[in-house]
């Protein structure tokens, strides 16, 4: 006779198993710039088992979860030995987020966690929480992981448990086993979240981005898309940040927004994935946006698709922090096609595939934002005009625009 422990067991495993194992689709059809994938590809619950569950019948009877997992988000992203590997934020149920590496033959499904989560030091003002990585194989050699460090401010007024200062940790490793720490990076601003560095030497240093804030949530008179250089890594300090892309007023970016991964280089340009924050009655709204930058100018925006690239639909819109897509990990292979490793409501990770031509058509063919809704309206109408030939030349294919009342 099996006992309660052992059906548990084996029934605990063939479940994790199959949600593992389970097959992911793709969307029919798409909005032709990328597409979406049916099932998210990394949740709490494909967190090993041997993490959360202690398997010793005499210390754990009920074969209770001991430690839980919250979410498995906000992951980094790069190819690793013909995998596609991601470095995911997972969040245990006591809020404390880490990171662990996880990887997949093809990039949409089957992802499995590597054995344990990475450790490394922590540097002398020890870190609370880290959450973020932001991946990069530099041309130093190095594979770079640049994340969030935050510790309660130290300046926080007594009993005020909330307020907290954010910077940015470097780590680097070859072989995602083993990660040295290094100092963390000094920017004149008060705080800093969503740093990356660029996968280039630029002027023979290190080329950040990052972005700078007056307060934890807010960003402020600070915010936008920072620039800056740094002549070493291991005590790396830009002193100067130079906006590259700022918020505005009615855009998706108008209350913060913050670099992706790192930017990918392609003959047109830098390709870019950041996001945008709106403030709305039911609070922030975080959405993916993307721009291009001069191959040669790092800091010269050449094309601005207007508004979204990616919002939260259907299920990715609820989670423990509902309405936020955010991305922090994409990978290009070399025969052009783009994964874009994205989560849902800090909840979640999902992937959505591109090409690098797509890509490039999107930035640089999709009108700019024209900052009123009668710029909008033009645009839409110059679209109008320019499809009357098309509709000509495809009579049968294309539907007949309904005519209004003055024709
Ligand atoms: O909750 C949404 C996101 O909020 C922060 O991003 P930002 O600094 O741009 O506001 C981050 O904490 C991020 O992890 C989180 O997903």
């Amino acid at each position: 006779m099996t006992s309660n422990f052992t059906h548990r067991l084996v029934q605990l495993q063939k479940n994790h198993q199959a949600l593992i194992q389970k097959k992911n689709e793709k969307e029919a059809l798409g909005n032709g710039i990328f597409n979406r994938y049916k099932n998210p590809v990394v949740t709490a619950n494909h967190v090993p088992l041997n993490w959360r569950y202690d398997f010793d019948e005499n210390s754990n009877p009920f074969l209770m979860e001991r430690i839980g997992i919250n979410a498995a988000f906000n992951a980094g992203a790069i190819k690793f030995n013909h995998k596609y590997v991601i470095v995911v934020r997972v969040e245990g149920a006591d809020r404390k987020s880490f990171f662990a590496v996880a990887d997949s033959k093809n990039g949409i499904d089957d992802f499995n966690f590597w054995e344990s989560p990475i450790v490394f030091d922590s540097n002398d003002d020890a870190d609370t929480n880290v959450y973020d990585m932001r991946l990069t194989q530099h041309e130093d050699g190095f594979i770079y992981g640049l994340f969030c460090t935050e510790k309660k401010d130290p300046n926080a007024p007594a009993g005020d448990q909330s307020a907290a200062v954010a910077q940015c940790g470097i780590v680097r490793t070859k072989d995602l086993i083993n990660w040295d720490r290094l100092a963390d990076l000094k920017t004149p601003s008060l705080q800093q979240r969503n740093v990356v560095l660029h996968s280039e030497f630029v002027d023979d240093q290190y080329a950040f981005y990052t972005r700078p804030q007056d307060s934890f949530i807010e960003a402020g008179k600070g915010g936008g898309i920072g620039f800056g250089l740094s002549k070493t890594m291991e005590n790396a300090e830009v002193n100067k940040e130079h906006i590259l892309y700022n918020k505005e007023y009615h855009t998706v970016y108008e209350a913060k927004n913050g670099q992706g991964p790192a930017p990918i280089k392609t003959e047109k340009g830098w390709l870019h994935l950041a996001h945008g924050v709106r403030n709305t009655a039911a609070g922030l709204r975080y959405v993916l946006y993307m721009f291009m930058t001069d191959l040669k100018d790092l800091t010269k925006v050449t094309h601005k698709p207007g508004g979204y690239f990616i919002a939260p639909e259907g299920e990715e819109r609820v989670g423990d922090v509902s309405n936020v897509v955010f991305s922090n990990g994409w990978i290009a292979d070399d025969n052009g096609d783009v994964f874009i490793y994205y989560a849902s409501s800090d909840t979640r990770m999902h992937v959505a595939t591109s090409t690098l031509a797509q890509l490039v058509d999107y930035c640089m063919n999709t009108p700019e934002d024209g900052l009123s809704s009668a710029n909008s309206v033009k645009a839409i109408n110059q679209l109008i005009e320019k499809n009357k030939n098309a509709i000509n030349n495809h009579q049968n294919t294309i539907e007949k625009p309904l005519l209004n009342n003055a024709h």
